[in-house]
């Protein structure tokens, strides 16, 4: 241990030429982990050869939600303690230097976090999983309110430079595309599992120019033109999208798919090649799973690299092909499903739209055999309208189609895919979501994992999570419960100063933390938790005597830059926000905080101070959710609708123990077509008080025309019909009911504790180790190594 201060100190000299004393924070995160890395480097080569000759999986991904390495990689190092001490003996604060790492935001938000924690599992359970996706310069925006209103930021994350990622120059790929060709050149980052006994790869590609400089165009004084080529290329892997719903067809993001699919498929050959010949055997090796559609161009590339460049006849290339992909739907909502228009992918990917045509001629003369209908056909067509279906082509050209809750699976084979659920049943299953425990308890919450530790006598739990199910015996432990909820307390006071420091808000500790954090979406309906509090705190303006538990709304979300209605909520909030917090009158009964830049690193700060989850999504519409399993582990209740993992976790943890309201998919289909959102408007008491504050004066959007716009989605539309597609109004009733009684119960502090000991202890299925196991053996069909 010596040996890390030396390294430290060495690095601090070798990349910033000073005295690690006199570094900054940054400096000192960049020394550290360098030092670190020394430390791993050895393991990880080690554990690259273990697997060899072995099947493998490999998880395609646009998006990796990683958040921060530091205290995750030594947690699984089991160093962190050590280096803690050691820091401090050097007069070094570990917590500083913690807080200066930028967070690795190269994700939206669940599905990106979803392929992060499966990295996660998959080490540590001694499957190999090596992830392929993309290296962006820039990461999710840096959100800002300005005078309420969200202001994106770049997210320069790579400035001070990444010490977990190794350029590896002499693995370079050339992709090609019609109008240019680039070079990917990965940059590895090593997946170390807990227990280090496997590290896996994380590879991400950059993109870059062939030629980096053409000095005949300079020498011809044209400047701009001499760069152009760099520019062009390094345009690629700029910017993550910041959408999480839908496709805008974009030129670029066409480009970004395929480069990183073809590198990553080109890898994988070139790597397979060293040791065979015979490329039937390519599915005995490689099990490669794709993250939504957003890698589905992986299926006719693959195509066309066996066709064109190993040899290898059409019909013995798309076995091979079928048999290596799996793909994961994440979302039902229909303008989330990928399309391309035909026009782009000839103009940027002549050779891919052919093979995607040809995939297309043979589907229909498979659906023949199957005896299906002529007239049919336009049910499975990947290519109709002009446009190519990405999820069609994804069920077709893989032997694994799965959802990612029990309800989303069902509600995919029974409605929105029924047609292809009927035509291939085998190709079907469910995977429910999972997180890791060691991000988002060990790490996040040291009070409550060292109390766990305690009480079952052993930290098994951190590898087998469902280890926590012994828990259960301690409901009714007055003492046990007292202490959790001390424990609870301590997270509140971390975070509320926190809050103090980065919002400028006060918040009482002692209130009930009301938690919504996730991205801003219509579907998602911080809308209505909105609503409520508004209908709350005129209620309260009415009745200063009204009986209520102080409590403290917090709410953490980005909107896509493009998605107005989004924004418009998001001011909404804020506006609530001013006007509430700056209210003597009710006394600090109710407080709002919107956290700006809501991101992994402060998710960790606000999950385990949470007394109440709010999930409270229109019912069908959120394929899973993974927030409601970080905090249901942290020991909070969830008041929620009937959808995604929801379903799951009341199934665990009891409907008694949590807060269940509203509309649910079979009602919704009951009532779609004579919805009127008007007659709850009209009808509900307060409603109409608290929607009406977007049109009545009581808000200024400073004539963006935002606020009626949303007013008028939820109750003009074109024609009533086509308002209020998400059921705010229909559901505001039922979730002030649910509302109500999370403050009635709250009240009972033992009561109270039991539910949420009763979720924590419950919360063993969400591990993401459970997920991954389910991959391994059901999909992938990988063993771990020994
Ligand atoms: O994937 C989410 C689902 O909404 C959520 O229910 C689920 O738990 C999670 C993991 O399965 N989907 C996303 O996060 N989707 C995106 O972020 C997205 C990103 C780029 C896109 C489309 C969607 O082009």
């Amino acid at each position: 241990m010596k040996q890390i201060i030396e390294r430290i100190k060495t690095h601090a000299l070798l990349n910033f030429g000073k005295q690690i004393e006199s570094c900054t924070e940054k400096e000192k995160y960049v020394a550290l982990s360098k030092a670190i890395m020394e430390e791993v480097v050895l393991d990880w080569e080690d554990s690259k050869n273990k697997f060899e000759g072995k099947k493998k999986a490999y998880y395609l991904s646009a998006e990796f939600l990683m958040g921060r390495a530091l205290s995750n990689n030594l947690i699984n190092l089991n160093e962190k303690e050590k280096v803690e001490d050691i820091l401090s003996e050097i007069g070094l604060s570990y917590n500083d230097i913690e807080e200066a790492e930028e967070d690795a935001g190269l994700g939206n938000g669940g599905l990106g976090r979803l392929a992060a924690c499966f990295l996660d599992s998959a080490a540590t359970l001694d499957y190999s999983l090596t992830g392929y996706g993309i290296r962006y310069e820039f990461g999710i925006f840096k959100q800002k309110f300005i005078n309420g209103f969200q202001v994106e930021e770049a997210d320069n994350w790579l400035e001070y430079g990444d010490p977990w990622s190794i350029r590896k120059n002499s693995e370079k790929i050339v992709v090609s595309f019609s109008d240019q060709d680039v070079v990917a050149v990965p940059y590895d980052t090593p997946i170390i599992g807990y227990g280090k006994n496997t590290i896996n790869t994380l590879r991400l590609w950059k993109s870059e120019p062939i030629n980096v400089f053409d000095f005949e165009k300079f020498n011809d004084q044209k400047y701009d033109l001499s760069v152009k080529e760099k520019n062009n290329a390094e345009n690629i892997s700029k910017v993550l999208y910041p959408n999480d719903s839908n496709e805008e067809g974009k030129i670029l993001r066409l480009k970004q798919q395929y480069f990183f699919v073809s590198a990553s498929l080109q890898d994988m050959i070139r790597k397979f090649k060293v040791n065979n010949t015979d490329f039937k055997k390519f599915p005995d090796f490689h099990a490669i799973q794709l993250n939504d559609t957003h890698p589905a161009v992986a299926i006719p590339e693959m195509m066309r690299l066996l066709t064109e460049f190993e040899g290898i006849r059409w019909e013995d290339a798309w076995e091979i092909t079928v048999n290596t992909f799996a793909y994961t739907n994440h979302t039902l909502l229909a303008e989330a499903l990928e399309q391309w228009p035909v026009k782009l992918y000839k103009k940027l990917l002549p050779d891919v739209y052919k093979i995607i045509v040809k995939i297309n001629t043979q589907l229909k003369s498979d659906l023949k055999k199957k005896k299906i209908d002529k007239k049919d056909f336009g049910k499975f067509e990947i290519i109709s309208d002009k446009n190519i279906k990405m999820a069609f082509l994804s069920i077709y050209g893989s032997f694994s189609t799965n959802g990612v809750a029990q309800l989303h699976t069902d509600l995919l084979i029974h409605s929105e895919l029924k047609d292809w659920y009927d035509l291939y049943p085998e190709r079907f299953n469910n995977k429910t979501n999972g997180i890791t425990q060691r991000r988002w308890l060990l790490q996040s919450n040291p009070e409550l994992s060292e109390y766990i530790t305690e009480l079952l006598g052993s930290d098994s739990w951190i590898t087998s999570l469902e280890k926590l199910k012994e828990l259960e015996k301690f409901s009714d432990d007055t003492k046990v419960l007292t202490k959790f909820m001390e424990i609870k307390q301590e997270k509140k006071d971390q975070l509320a100063k926190y809050i103090k420091e980065h919002e400028g808000i006060d918040v009482d500790p002692s209130s009930i933390f009301d938690i919504q954090i996730k991205r801003l979406h219509e579907y998602k309906r911080q809308i209505l938790n909105a609503l409520y509090i508004l209908d709350l705190y005129f209620r309260l303006k009415e009745d200063k005597n009204l009986d209520i538990v102080p409590r403290t709304f917090i709410f953490g979300a980005k909107a896509a830059p493009g998605y107005f209605r989004a924004k418009g909520i998001i001011k909404f909030i804020n506006d609530i926000k001013e006007l509430i917090n700056n209210d003597e009158e009710i006394d600090g009964k109710i407080k709002i905080v919107f956290v700006e830049n809501y991101r992994v690193s402060y998710a960790e700060k606000l999950f385990p101070a949470a007394d109440i989850s709010q999930q409270i999504s229109t019912a069908g519409k959120e394929a899973s959710g993974t927030g409601n399993m970080k905090f249901m582990l942290n020991g909070a209740p969830t008041i929620g609708t009937f959808d995604g993992a929801n379903v799951e976790i009341v199934e665990e943890a009891g409907e008694e123990n949590n807060f269940i309201f509203g509309l649910r998919v079979e009602d919704i289909e009951e009532i779609e077509d004579s919805y009127n959102p008007n007659t709850e408007y009209n009808k509900i008491k307060g409603l109409k008080r608290a929607l009406d504050t977007l049109v009545d004066g009581t808000f200024d959007d400073g004539e963006t025309g935002m606020y009626k716009e949303l007013y008028d989605s939820i109750l003009k539309g074109a024609s009533w019909h086509k308002s209020d597609v998400y059921y705010v109004m229909k559901d505001f009733d039922s979730y002030r009911d649910a509302q109500q009684k999370v403050n009635d119960e709250f009240k009972n502090k033992l009561g109270w504790a039991k539910k949420c000991w009763i979720n924590m202890a419950n919360a063993g299925k969400f591990s993401s180790d459970r997920t991954i196991e389910q991959y391994s053996k059901e999909i992938w069909k990988i063993e771990k190594n020994k």
